[in-house]
């Protein structure tokens, strides 16, 4: 039993020896929204901040879609643009490495990405790093600019609904993100 990398299931030593030898642009990324039931001890050594622990789903119990994660990619792996389901937002804490976060409000699409007109799916042509060379330097030039910033371990950000969010790996990184409905926005 190993965590999810894509579509595939892999040991976590065979990761990181997949990490300590990879070059490619689009990095397999480790995902696995399983991780506190496989590792339960890894569940039990985090809480919940405080400001994030109204959760609604929580009356669905078992039934819940899937709503937290363990997060593990090296330099160069991340997130493409995205708005998460459900109309859920979400914090996503760094426990080692750095992520760089770039975040639109609901209103403005992020250049290079292409909604279907139900929002339901995304159509991101470019990759994370073909998005900054070729993409990032339109927004300079927009009057309602993104949010961007740099998250260290250690930090943890919040990621309101609705939100378009892109996220690179700065270096070899763990996170935890949760994703969760509450009465504010
Ligand atoms: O790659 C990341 O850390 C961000 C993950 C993310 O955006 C998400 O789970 O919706």
């Amino acid at each position: 039993n190993g965590f999810w990398v894509g579509p595939v299931e892999m040991k976590l030593e065979d990761y990181f020896r997949y990490s300590d030898q990879a070059r490619e642009e689009r990095p397999l990324y480790l995902f696995d929204p399983k991780f506190a039931e496989k590792v339960p001890k890894l569940g039990l050594e985090y809480e919940v901040p405080v400001y994030f622990q109204e959760d609604l789903f929580s009356v669905l119990g078992h039934e819940r879609p899937d709503y937290r994660w363990i997060i593990i990619g090296l330099a160069g792996s991340g997130s493409s643009f995205h708005i998460d389901p459900n109309s859920t937002s979400a914090w996503d804490a760094v426990i080692k490495g750095s992520k760089k976060w770039v975040l639109f409000p609901p209103d403005l699409i992020p250049p290079g990405v292409h909604p279907s007109p139900d929002g339901a799916e995304v159509a991101c042509p470019v990759s994370i790093i073909e998005w900054f060379m070729n993409f990032y330097i339109t927004t300079k030039t927009w009057k309602k600019k993104p949010i961007e910033c740099i998250c260290k371990a250690g930090e943890v950000i919040f990621v309101p609904n609705g939100w378009w969010h892109l996220v690179i790996n700065l270096e070899e990184s763990i996170a935890i993100t949760q994703n969760y409905a509450s009465r504010s926005k």
